[in-house]
């Protein structure tokens, strides 16, 4: 797919899959290639939403899964308006540390929350969908294990249990056998510089589809 227009491609992986690497990685690759890129992480990327982030990421607040969804989309809203659309509009590339497929992922598969209902948000208050997901696949072990290993304390969302993150894994991996044009499986059980050689490769690939 030729990058002559505005593209959106998002990163999304489960706790500690190594997406901060990845998406150094991504926009190191697509800079080099002319392009300019607005790299932007969800829930946050604006002002309004890096406030909606450490609501929702806070462990001091009892949060109940709709508002927890909500919140997301509310954060969402604010960033598609505010520098997604923008920033398509004016040709550019934008890279996001997560978008919606995090959504199913973790108030649908995670929570349990009707798909319907993320559906109708998705459609009603966001429009868009990424052109490119490059979803880092990683057992939840491995990903805790690595997520334990920062040294930080575990966020709201990352003191869920195990089996919160096996049913987000499934989500993920069930949307990516749906979507099998837009959303490319990484192995990130590999070591970091085998991950980034697939991504780019990856990348490449759809870059000259
Ligand atoms: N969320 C988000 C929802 O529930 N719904 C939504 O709609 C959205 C958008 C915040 C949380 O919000 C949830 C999902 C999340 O729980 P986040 O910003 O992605 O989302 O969360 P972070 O905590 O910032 O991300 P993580 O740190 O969990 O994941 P990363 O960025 O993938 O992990 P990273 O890159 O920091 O790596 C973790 C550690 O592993 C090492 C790194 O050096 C680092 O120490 N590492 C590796 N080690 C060995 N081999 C490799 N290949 C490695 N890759 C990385």
């Amino acid at each position: 797919m030729p990058l002559n227009s505005g593209k959106l491609i998002s990163i999304e992986g489960g706790e500690g899959a190594g997406k901060t690497t990845v998406f150094n990685a991504i926009r190191q690759y697509l800079g080099e290639a002319g392009l300019t890129v607005v790299g932007t992480r969800e829930p946050g990327g604006t002002t309004v939403g890096e406030q909606i982030r450490e609501l929702l990421l806070s462990p001091d607040h009892r949060i109940v899964p709709e508002a927890e969804l909500l919140l997301m989309f509310a954060s969402r809203a604010q960033l598609v308006q505010e520098l997604i659309r923008p920033a398509l509009a004016q040709g550019h590339v934008v890279l996001t540390d997560r978008f919606t497929d995090a959504s199913f992922a973790y108030q649908g598969g995670g929570r349990g929350l009707p798909v319907a209902h993320i559906e109708a948000l998705e459609r009603d208050f966001v429009g868009i969908r990424p052109d490119l997901t490059l979803l880092l696949d990683l057992g939840v072990e491995q990903g805790m294990a690595r997520a334990q290993s920062r040294g930080q304390a575990l966020d709201r969302i990352e003191q869920e249990r195990t089996d919160f993150f096996l049913r987000v894994r499934e989500t993920y991996l069930q949307r990516a056998a749906q979507e099998p044009q837009r959303i490319v499986i990484i192995d990130a059980s590999q070591p970091q510089d085998a991950v980034v050689r697939q991504v780019l490769t990856a990348l490449a690939r759809w870059m000259s589809a």
